[in-house]
């Protein structure tokens, strides 16, 4: 109800702004600045809702109807009878999901998406137009669900699409229906439906590493100095409010794609903090980089915690290639908790770094390379 009002307000509001003589004559300057005032407020909040994170949208596709078939005789100046003559209806278009690089959230993606319909056929055989086809961009990595929660779709590489609902056939006209038996058949077929399905839409992140640590351990800062992304970085949990992807760049051109993911805390598989919902992101990472904060004076903790949690989400996800990374060992006590880290952690690789003051990062950068190849290895192998 709420929302209706607000709807019925927000349109109230648009038609009074964009309309020059009607508000004038009927408000007051004063009420006309504040409605306007208002307007611009409720736009702002839309907009600023519009480009929030969304990575899981219920939506309802449907295929636009093909048009039907024309019943229709010609009649000329020196041929009354000259025959059938209705068009075919043209086909519905479908609704199409293409994955594209350049989108990063599905916070655009309407619940209800409706292709165009085709059109009737008309007389003097004219074919009806067939609907367009209507195209939704969505975030490369983007996964495709029915009801039944059975996958239907994976949208893995740029430019891979997906039919979410096929548009119904044109109907043929009486021309189509005429032979040596029936010169003057009346029958025509009626359009097909458009195709109705609810389907699932959920965006899961692509990276091929993925870093994974509590809030303030200093993974948006690590992102800021590995690649040209910018998260969002301050001394205060929860800063990262969705998961940003950033690009190393190698020497021979070679690409490695680097996600912050925020939102881990003790007790995020039981959907505590910002929930299981970033963990789902974690799950489609090649290789883990654990983010230790070597200020505090557990990390050996911190690492099982983390590792606890992964598993809980999915067993083994921890498991996956992985390093530790040490970070803010330029704090006083790093050195202390930087030993203890490496006694508890045996033979695994520790990078020790300064995210903020970009120290040892070299060495680190060479380990992901390290990781990225072997797991290309891994993949030509297959
Ligand atoms: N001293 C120091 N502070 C750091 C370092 N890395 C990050 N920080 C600080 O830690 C805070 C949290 O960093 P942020 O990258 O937002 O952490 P996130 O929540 O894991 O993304 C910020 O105030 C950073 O400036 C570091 O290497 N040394
Ligand atoms: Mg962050």
């Amino acid at each position: 109800m709420h929302t209706m009002l607000t709807w019925c307000r927000w349109h109230y509001l648009l038609r009074i702004a964009s309309c020059r003589v009607h508000p004038l004559r009927r408000h007051t300057v004063e009420v006309r600045t504040r409605l306007i005032t208002e307007l611009k407020a409720v736009e702002k909040s839309q907009k600023r809702k519009s480009l929030q994170f969304m990575d899981y949208r219920r939506v309802f596709s449907k295929g636009g109807n093909g048009g039907n078939g024309c019943v229709s005789f010609l009649s000329l100046f020196a041929n009354e009878f000259a025959g059938p003559d209705g068009g075919d209806g043209g086909n519905g278009g479908h609704v199409i999901f293409q994955a594209d690089t350049n989108i990063t959230s599905l916070s655009h993606v309407k619940s209800q998406l409706q292709a165009e319909h085709g059109e009737n056929g008309r007389n003097k055989n004219c074919y009806g137009k067939s609907g367009k086809h209507l195209i939704v961009k969505v975030p490369v990595g983007t996964q495709f669900k029915d009801e039944t929660f059975k996958m239907l779709a994976d949208l893995y590489h740029h430019g891979d699409m997906f039919v979410g609902a096929r548009g119904g056939g044109g109907g043929k006209g009486n021309r189509f229906f005429m032979s040596a038996h029936n010169t003057m058949p009346t029958s025509y077929e009626e359009g097909g439906r458009g195709q109705q399905r609810l389907l699932h839409v959920e965006l899961r992140v692509i990276a091929h590493v993925g870093l994974v640590g509590f809030p303030n351990a200093g993974k948006s800062s690590l992102l800021r100095v590995l690649s040209r992304a910018r998260p969002k970085v301050a001394a205060y949990p929860f800063t990262t409010l969705r998961p940003h992807i950033g690009i190393i760049e190698y020497e021979d051109h070679e690409q490695v794609a680097v996600a912050d993911i925020p939102g881990l805390i003790p007790g995020a598989h039981l959907n505590h903090g910002l929930g299981i919902d970033f963990l789902k992101h974690i799950e489609r990472c090649v290789c883990l980089l654990y983010v230790i904060d070597l200020s505090m004076s557990d990390p050996v903790q911190q690492l099982a915690a983390l590792r606890f949690e992964l598993d809980q989400y999915k067993e083994g996800l921890s498991s996956r290639p992985h390093a530790i990374v040490a970070n803010k060992i330029d704090l006083p006590n790093a050195d202390k908790n930087l030993a203890t880290l490496r006694e508890a952690a045996n033979d695994l690789a520790i990078f020790p770094i300064s995210a903020k003051h970009r120290l040892c990062i070299e060495p680190l950068l060479r380990h992901i390379w390290q990781l990225y190849c072997e797991y290309n290895d891994n993949n030509t192998k297959k």
